[in-house]
């Protein structure tokens, strides 16, 4: 990937309901379709332990790496409306299995906080499902916190993580 990781915007997708191989598919598709979406790169399709409860299916899991003018409330109003298209109940338990999760994880350089969102994303640097990812689409990624990912993925257990299927 030949773009400044500072211009790229990385989302990162998650689902473990109805079919979560072709949901994260789907969901890609979607993102790349939009006229206001250029899709730069998309990670393999990863097999994932659930984080919190263990009584539910595992997780598929993906991050794609996109180019965007849309601010970053606009790219959520997106996001969240693929969510809804793909059968997602906004109240459905935080720590339960969805349908379909689309995560901003890291926007250009900027730093978010507001009521609808936190970019960084608050979980990203202990989870193994969307590290391991955004190391493929962008290995040489340094995060905002001045953290090689590299170095971060060293301490990173993989816990199971396995490639299912490449985008
Ligand atoms: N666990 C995994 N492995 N992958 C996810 O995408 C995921 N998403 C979630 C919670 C419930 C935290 N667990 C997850 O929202």
């Amino acid at each position: 990937m030949t773009k400044q990781h500072s211009e790229l915007v990385f989302l990162g997708l998650g689902a473990n309901l109805n079919a979560p191989l072709e949901q994260i598919r789907k969901a890609t598709n979607a993102l790349s379709e939009h006229a206001e979406i250029n899709l730069v790169a998309s990670s393999s399709l990863y097999g994932s332990k659930p984080m919190g409860p263990q009584d539910q299916p595992d997780y598929v899991n993906s991050v794609v790496a996109i180019e965007t003018n849309l601010s970053a409330l606009a790219l959520l109003d997106i996001t969240q409306k693929i969510e809804l298209d793909f059968g997602r109940v906004r109240k459905e338990n935080r720590w339960g299995p969805r349908t379909l999760d689309i995560d901003i994880i890291l926007f250009k350089d900027q730093k978010i906080d507001n009521e609808r969102l936190t970019v960084p994303h608050y979980g990203m640097k202990t989870r193994e499902f969307v590290l391991y990812p955004l190391h493929e689409v962008a290995p040489e990624l340094c995060l905002p916190c001045g953290t090689e990912l590299t170095e971060l993925l060293k301490t990173i257990d993989k816990n199971s993580l396995t490639i299912l299927a490449t985008s």
